[in-house]
């Protein structure tokens, strides 16, 4: 050893050392050495940033093979101006998320749910395509969601989070790609885009910050309670329509409005987002359900907390 030392040049030594040297420098993509991003995150440089300023992992996956991303915290323009036809006016206005979070990449899916909840069903209704184990869990009600996500130790996003994820760092795009309608981005009402309901997680491309989903296949509860927007617009949601699409009779009129005027009472939930089952699919899609409630077009993501400790 000391003879083959004795014949390398010094300066081969002093060359091969910068060569290492400039082998780290070319690592800089990842957050820190400790951690490195996994192959599958597709996240944007803002997230890595803010999670080497933390210290944290821009992504991970948890041991329930749930996939989750850094989003960062920061001031963003929330909801949308344009007229709509199902929740009318949408609010416009900066909002803030003061603290950095995780948001789950892909809605809950069924064989996530279902080590909860093994039985779980989400509609016993033989045409449609709701069940299959990568298809995201539905007919959950607001409570139920709470509880899933306290077993797996996470919580859901508020409508804040919720709702700066999906807009991916862009500012004031109507959906998380841009203002272009395009349904092979998403999961909406029809088969356009390939699925007559809900599809499998990750069919579509993800978002900016690698999220998939947000607005498509299926709404999503949030943790907030509902309330109207500031300006007294937005809507809470009213079932009334049959899943044929065939005007409800007048029976059916009045046990809805039966149920209405005592769900009035209750307390209800924000829900994010468009689904399978309707035709608004954009960032600012928001309605307050009663969250006793269940629907087979509403299901939801967990979101978790930064480590304190490592802040
Ligand atoms: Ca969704």
């Amino acid at each position: 050893m000391d003879g083959l030392m004795k014949r390398v040049p010094i300066a081969v030594l002093l060359l091969a050392l910068l060569a290492l040297l400039g082998m780290a420098a070319c690592g800089n993509e990842e957050p820190t050495a400790a951690h490195p991003v996994p192959s599958w995150a597709k996240v944007a440089p803002e997230q890595i940033a803010e999670a080497r300023e933390h210290g944290v992992p821009v992504a991970f996956e948890n041991d329930l093979g749930m996939r989750f991303v850094l989003i960062p915290a920061g001031t963003f323009l929330m909801g949308q101006p344009r007229m709509s036809s199902f929740a009318g006016k949408r609010y416009q206005h900066e909002a803030t998320v003061s603290e950095p979070f995780y948001l789950q990449t892909t809605e809950v899916t069924n064989a996530q749910y279902r080590r909860f909840v093994a039985d779980h069903i989400c509609a016993e209704l033989d045409d449609y395509d709701l069940e299959g184990a990568d298809h995201p869990v539905c007919t959950v009600t607001w409570n139920e969601a709470v509880a899933f996500a306290t077993w797996a130790g996470a919580r859901l996003p508020t409508e804040v989070e919720w709702e700066r994820a999906a807009r991916g760092g862009l500012v004031g795009k109507e959906y998380p790609w841009g203002d272009a309608w395009d349904p092979s981005r998403v999961n909406g009402l029809g088969p356009d885009d390939g699925h007559e309901q809900s599809a499998p997680v990750e069919q579509f491309p993800p978002n900016a910050y690698g999220l998939y989903d947000m607005t498509g296949n299926v709404e999503e509860w949030v943790l907030d309670r509902w309330k109207p927007h500031e300006d007294g617009s937005g809507s809470v949601f009213s079932e009334r329509m049959s899943l044929d699409g065939k005007t409800l009779s007048p029976e059916e009129t009045a046990r809805l409005d039966r149920i209405d005027a005592e769900e009035a009472q209750l307390p209800h939930r924000t829900v994010k987002g468009g689904s399978w089952f309707g035709p608004n699919l954009d960032c600012a899609r928001r309605f307050g359900l009663a969250e006793i409630r269940r629907s087979i077009a509403i299901g939801f993501r967990l979101a978790l907390p930064v480590p304190k400790k490592s802040r």
